[in-house]
């Protein structure tokens, strides 16, 4: 089996680059493998499925001729895209993963995450993420008008910019403790996420087992991807072209 993963592509309008490269890994790397990852903020902003958006559109058609083509795909929620629902889902062919999710690779369990909530010690990070993704709050944001959702998700990515601004890195990156924690509880020695925007494999040990977490890239002046098959697993940067 081949896996593809990516994160944080954070595709918009405003980064056609981004998306022509997500649309030839689509035809190229993606068409050779069995299944393909998508582990959050996969959008800049989601506001909802039910936001007209030709962009949105022109994604979905790709994701469904790939798996017409027989390639599972597989979509995670990020911090800036929790709002995409089952209509998206359906039109693009996705299967929605919660955050965790464990698989199974090359016989081994394998944890998934999009990587936001191991950064504990973001504290007023996390009292948001704990207000907006409760179900009460999900069905609010869901049902407000679509002009409203633009207001306020402009108003919070503005407030999180400004505020990021002034945060330590470490405060920004995940919590060692929590990493540990979390693959401890799944029993996985591999936890693959993004968010965090620092690619690499970082090799720890668990209770004196070894274990891997590699992180995802962000997309910008370079495309990231995980390729993971037989051979093992390979973290790779390339041009947007
Ligand atoms: O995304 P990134 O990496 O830049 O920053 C994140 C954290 N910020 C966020 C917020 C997103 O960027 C914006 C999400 C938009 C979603 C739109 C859909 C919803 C529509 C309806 C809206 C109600 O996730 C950032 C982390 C950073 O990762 C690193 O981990 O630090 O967190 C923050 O900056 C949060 C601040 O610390 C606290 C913000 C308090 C907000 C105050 C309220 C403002 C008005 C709210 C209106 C509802």
């Amino acid at each position: 089996m081949r896996y593809l993963f990516i994160s944080d592509l954070h595709l918009e309008a405003q980064r056609p680059d981004i998306t022509r490269a997500f649309l030839h890994l689509l035809q190229t790397r993606a068409v050779a493998a069995d299944a393909l990852y998508i582990l959050g903020d996969f959008f800049e902003v989601w506001l909802g499925d039910d936001n007209p958006d030709p962009l949105a559109d022109q994604i979905s058609s790709a994701l469904l001729a790939l798996s017409h083509r027989g390639v599972a795909i597989y979509l995670m929620h990020g911090n800036r895209d929790f709002l995409i629902g089952r209509d998206f889902c359906r039109r693009s062919g996705c299967t929605l993963l919660n955050d965790p999710t464990v698989i199974e690779i090359n016989g081994e369990p394998v944890l998934l995450m999009h990587g936001d909530s191991l950064c504990t010690d973001d504290t007023d990070y996390l009292r948001l993420r704990r207000w907006l993704r409760n179900p009460l709050s999900l069905f609010i944001l869901r049902h407000l008008p679509l002009k409203t959702r633009h207001r306020l998700g402009r108003k919070l990515r503005n407030e999180s910019q400004e505020r990021t601004r002034y945060k330590a890195l470490e405060i920004t990156d995940v919590n060692h403790d929590e990493v540990l924690k979390v693959m401890r509880e799944h029993g996985t020695s591999t936890l693959i996420h993004g968010h965090t925007h620092r690619p690499a494999v970082h090799q720890l040990e668990v209770d004196g087992k070894p274990v891997q977490r590699i992180v995802l890239g962000d997309w910008d002046s370079n495309g990231w991807a995980l390729e993971v098959d037989e051979d093992g697993y390979r973290l790779g940067r390339f041009e947007l072209g």
